[in-house]
């Protein structure tokens, strides 16, 4: 495929877009009673209202036609098929055998992955039990009450965030903690309330090479033999999760002891692998695999429904319309749920990294813009931080909002107004305030004309910003597996859309050569020369401050 702005369907909606940019969603409501329900659907446990969007049935149409002329349709097929579409690493992409919960086999080379996947559930959850029950314990006898995650990135994000978002479902008798920080600070505040008689590290690293990871693995070592004087305890004390059994013996750790899973699983989209070891002993294996069958729901939907009604493809399309035609260059991700506080970071790194790319699939540069900025965090919270912008600035960013409609505590007012807070901001975001409704405001508050003309400007608000409301019963395992899924293959559509490979990582293969130069330069004695003036500069500050 060419770049799609040389698609007929780019041309039919640059057209469009001039058509109706400047419609209003409050006019498109007044005219639609039914517009909501025209524009909702359900599928795996979430409903989805985009309704709140700068479009029409037409753009709806165009969007659509565009993801058939980038043969979405195909693309879909052919990633959950394990062709190699990660085609600069050649790798399939399979995150999704992993959550697989059909009996159907899924080929890599003409090999089924299946049996390998059932067969590490099975050991993480023989594993997890006989943590949970007692039988694995410390190497001076006693009980496991605290798991440490070391990993980075991809072997961090995930299960952090969802070990987070799960808490009501957490096993009481076992705590989770993650170390990924090279920064020494983390590790030590980290580990200086655990005894290390009753902590089990889980040392989690695809390559087993990551300078972050072995480095923070081979301090947790140590600070295990200081505190405990058992060099012969690591085996009972340290697990590995990897696809490099060589490197994790290296380590000392028993192969064992080791979890494994496959290059076919991309970094940010391995929770569902081994890599959830922690979510399992957090939130127990019935309870992990509920997350997997969530995610499996969502995988279904994505494959089989057609795009009018597909959830992933409906929010992929969506977002490209803002991005490409109205320039929207980024994207808040606002879930109104204080468990979900991880949410934003980890789909910044699912979808940052995946469509953070300026070289299409045919080698050239895109000539499209392509992924967005996507940030954000937990409402209510950012509604006294950065919703300002949202609402007032000058920028248009899209959003979604994401609420369970039931909560888990007894606190039910808390919970209606969060749900209150959450529906008001969309609805205000869509609907703005003119200055016929600031005049009839500040006149009811009892000003004079006069005055009210001095604010009226500063009290407007444009409106026409447009949401997404996505909507779950409650915030289970099953559905927050459901919604990582639906951004999987959000990120997936537009990656399609735009001609990028959405599942190599350049930059961050760059992040981890490029300090070992100087790390040496650093260490050694002499006067680095080799750089230009500003780095040589600072590192010579750093020779004279840090003997
Ligand atoms: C994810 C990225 C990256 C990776 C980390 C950790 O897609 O590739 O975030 O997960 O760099 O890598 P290791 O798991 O190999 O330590």
């Amino acid at each position: 495929m060419t770049s799609p702005s040389n698609l007929p369907s780019w041309g039919a909606l640059q057209t469009h877009y001039e058509q109706i940019k400047n419609d209003t969603m409050r006019a498109s409501f007044a005219d639609d009673p039914d517009r909501f329900s025209r524009y909702s659907m359900s599928a795996a446990g979430l409903f989805l209202d985009y309704s709140k969007n700068r479009m029409t049935d037409q753009t709806l149409a165009n969007l659509r036609a565009l993801a058939d002329e980038c043969e979405l349709k195909s693309w879909i097929q052919r990633m959950f098929a394990g062709e190699k579409i990660n085609f600069t690493e050649n790798r399939a992409v399979l995150h999704t055998a992993l959550r697989n919960r059909s009996a159907l086999p899924v080929l890599v080379d003409g090999e089924d992955v299946m049996p390998g996947v059932r067969r590490v559930l099975q050991k993480m959850r023989l594993f997890v039990r006989s943590v949970h029950n007692g039988e694995w314990r410390g190497c001076t006898g006693k009980r496991i009450t605290d798991v440490v995650n070391i990993g980075i990135g991809g072997s961090d994000l995930g299960p952090y965030m969802v070990t987070e978002a799960m808490v009501d479902f957490a096993c009481p008798d076992i705590r989770a903690h993650f170390i990924s920080n090279i920064d020494a600070s983390d590790l030590v505040h980290t580990l200086g309330p655990l005894d290390a008689e009753t902590t089990l590290f889980i040392v989690a690293s695809k390559t087993y090479t990551t300078l972050e990871t072995m480095t923070n693995a081979k301090s947790a070592r140590q600070w295990f033999f200081d505190e405990t004087g058992k060099q012969d305890g690591v085996a009972r004390h340290f697990v590995a999760v990897s696809t490099n059994s060589r490197a994790v013996q290296d380590f000392g750790i028993d192969p064992a002891n080791m979890f494994e899973f496959w290059d076919w699983v991309g970094g940010r989209y391995s929770l569902w692998s081994a890599i959830g070891l922690t979510i399992a002993l957090r939130i127990g294996m019935d309870y992990f695999e509920d997350l997997l069958a969530g995610a499996h729901a969502m995988d279904e939907h994505f494959r089989t429904a057609p795009f009018h009604e597909n959830m992933p493809v409906i929010l992929g399309l969506l977002g490209i319309w803002y991005r490409n035609f109205f320039g929207a260059a980024t994207y808040a991700v606002l879930p109104y749920d204080q468990r979900l506080h991880l949410l934003t970071d980890y789909l910044q790194q699912s979808d940052m990294e995946s469509n953070g790319k300026s070289t299409g699939r045919d080698g050239r540069p895109v000539s499209v813009d392509t992924g967005p900025i996507l940030w954000g965090g937990p409402g209510t919270n950012d509604q006294h931080a950065f919703y300002q912008l949202i609402h007032q600035g000058t920028h248009l960013i899209p959003a979604d909002f994401i609420v369970a409609l039931e909560g888990d505590t007894n606190l039910t007012l808390h919970h209606r107004m969060l749900v209150a807070n959450c529906f008001a901001q969309a609805e205000a975001l869509m609907k703005g305030k003119t200055a016929d409704e600031v005049r009839v405001e500040l006149s009811a508050a009892g000003m004079s004309p006069e005055d009210q003309e001095k604010l009226v400007n500063h009290k407007c608000f444009p409106g026409n910003r447009p949401s997404n409301m996505i909507l779950m019963d409650k915030l289970t395992p099953h559905n927050l597996g459901a919604l990582i899924a639906l951004y999987e293959h959000k990120i997936f559509v537009q990656g399609i859309i735009w001609n990028i490979n959405s599942f190599d990582q350049w930059g961050v293969e760059l992040g981890k050569k490029l300090a070992m130069t100087l790390l040496s330069e650093m260490e050694g004695e002499q006067q680095p020369e080799q750089h230009d003036s500003s780095t040589n500069g600072l590192l010579g500050l750093y020779k004279i401050r840090a003997r």
